[in-house]
């Protein structure tokens, strides 16, 4: 019988190992999905920390009979984490992903744990989901992706569906307006990618795949944005080199 191997012990990623006569802009399609969790893992530092720091700000800010949100959940790691930590709290997860190939695996591995909490998995554009009678919030390196034009609404969307004291939890790559700063921290960031077995040919088609596609901000442009929709604190509660995760608190 086929089984699934659980999320920590997946294919490698080699998706770029052999030189492409043109490369395509990133797509989340199969080939992605087969490899997601060795991808991210070695691609994005403090990723591991990052879920851990979610379950444990779920399991402080979950408000009881509150809906909780994972928007872009890719294979349901942030919603795994946030499912462990709010038991016994009749909360109701609803977890989104516009890859029909990401939501079928992650249905795979959400099933594979027993809890009592539901989730609600389904195949969506985030930008086009009703956020309502929330306390957690979600977008773990998803907001990146997004039409920048879309961004400012997409919040002022989550902020209205929040209850109060609920918070929004955004990770993302970030970059620097200094340049001298951009080049050290990015620097570091190629470094992390090197020590984890990515060759110069792997990382340089990766990076031109995700141009135009990964559109990252700067720390400030979050932080303008959070207070221009209404969010009374807001700033990065875990920063590993240019990729930083934000709390923003209604
Ligand atoms: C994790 N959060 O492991 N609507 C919904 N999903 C989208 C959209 C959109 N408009 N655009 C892109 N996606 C996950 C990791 S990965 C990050 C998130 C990365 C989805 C896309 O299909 C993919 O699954 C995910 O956002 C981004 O905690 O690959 O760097």
């Amino acid at each position: 019988m086929k089984t699934t191997p659980p999320l920590s012990q997946q294919q490698q990623d080699t998706l770029y190992a052999q030189a492409h006569e043109a490369v395509g802009a990133f797509q989340f399609d199969e080939s992605v999905v087969a490899v997601f969790p060795d991808m991210i893992q070695r691609s994005v530092p403090g990723y591991q920390t990052i879920l851990t720091g979610i379950g444990e700000l779920t399991k402080a800010h979950a408000q009881p009979n509150s809906n909780l949100y994972d928007l872009g959940c890719s294979l349901g790691a942030a919603t795994l984490t946030m499912r462990r930590n709010v038991e016994g709290k009749a909360c109701h997860i609803i977890a989104i992903d516009n890859s029909e190939a990401m939501i079928e695996r992650a249905k795979t591995y959400l099933h594979a744990y027993h809890s009592d909490i539901p989730v609600d998995l389904q195949c969506a554009d985030m930008t086009q989901v009703a956020i309502n009678n929330a306390s957690v919030v979600v977008i773990n390196f998803t907001l990146q992706f997004i039409d920048p034009d879309q961004r400012e609404q997409l919040l002022s969307d989550i902020y209205q569906g929040l209850k109060p004291g609920g918070v929004l939890i955004v990770s993302e790559k970030i970059h620097f307006e200094d340049t001298q700063l951009q080049e050290t921290i990015e620097h570091m960031h190629l470094q992390f990618k090197r020590s984890n077995g990515y060759s110069e040919l792997e990382i340089s088609q990766k990076r031109s795949s995700l141009e135009n596609v990964l559109i990252s901000d700067t720390e400030q442009t979050h932080l303008d944005r959070f207070k221009k929709v209404g969010f009374e604190s807001a700033g990065i509660w875990f920063q590993a080199y240019n990729f930083a995760s934000f709390i923003a608190i209604k």
